[in-house]
Order: C-alpha cells, then structure tokens, then sequence
C-alpha cells in the first residue's frame, strides 16, 4: 500500500465557518475524512495533519522523507510567502501535488503566486474539497507512471 501525507496549514483548521463564501461549508474533519475514504479506495494509506505554524508543517514534511510516498499540501497563506516551505519539499524529494479549495488565479493578485508550485508536480485549484481526491488521484497516477519508467 502506498503512503501519502495530507498537509494542511493555517486557518485550515476553521474550514466550515470560516468565509463559507470562498471556503465553502465543510470542516476539516469532514476533508480528511473524504481523504481516507477515497485514498483506501485506490490504495492508498492516509495521514493527515494541519498545522497553524509554518516550522511544525516543514518538521512533518522532513519527517515525510522514507516514510512517505508523496506529500499533498495546502499550505494555506504561507503558500504566497514561505520560502522555507519550499526549500523543505525541495530538500525530501518527494512528490508534492499543491491543493487549493479556491481558485486562487481568481482572487487577489497575491494568492496568484505560489512558491509551492515551483517544487510541486502540479497545482489542483478551485474544486473545494474535490480537490484533495483530485491530488489523490493525481498522485496515484504519477506514482504508477514513475513505477513504470
Ligand atoms: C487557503 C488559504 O488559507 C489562503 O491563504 C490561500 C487557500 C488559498 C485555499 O483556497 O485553500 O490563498
């Protein structure tokens, strides 16, 4: 069974009140929940955790490596800003596939860059919590495809 991390940073954890409007109304609980589901689904095992600090999310991504197949990552704000977290997905190696509930390119021009996407293998936007089985997927696709090579 292969092993994947759900990463989720700040103010994730308020997902369900927290601007239903661009948000939407489900909780993390219920996001990781769908995760676990569907990653058993097509064989995955699934950890999750969310964090508001942006040193505890790059301690969960250095303790990924050997341990992890691959990484999917909403890294909420620190997404436009941290170049710390990037220089940590860069450091372990691993297949990152960047999450976002909102389609960021639509909203301000901050949140259109991403220091993610340039370590990521792809960016999923703007289907809510779909996305997170859409990163699922993606990854189960690009780990299949590197097994072939
Ligand atoms: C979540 C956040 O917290 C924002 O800071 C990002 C992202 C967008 C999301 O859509 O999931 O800009």
């Amino acid at each position: 069974m292969l092993k994947t991390l759900i990463l989720n940073g700040p103010n994730l954890n308020l997902l369900g009140t927290r601007q239903p409007e661009v948000y939407g109304s489900t909780t993390l609980e219920m996001v990781e929940d769908l995760c676990r589901t569907h990653g058993s689904s097509i064989g995955f095992e699934v950890t999750c955790f969310q964090s508001n600090l942006e040193g505890a999310l790059i301690d969960a991504i250095h303790s990924a490596k050997g341990e992890q197949d691959g990484l999917i990552l909403n890294a909420g704000a620190y997404t436009h800003t941290s170049i710390a977290l990037m220089d940590a997905i860069a450091s372990v190696e691993l297949p990152v596939v960047e999450v976002h509930l909102s389609n960021i390119h639509a909203r301000e021009d901050f949140r259109h860059v991403s220091y993610i996407a340039k370590v990521a293998i792809g960016q999923i936007c703007g289907f809510g919590p779909q996305g997170y089985t859409l990163a699922l997927d993606a990854l189960s696709a690009h780990l299949k495809n590197r097994q072939a090579q």
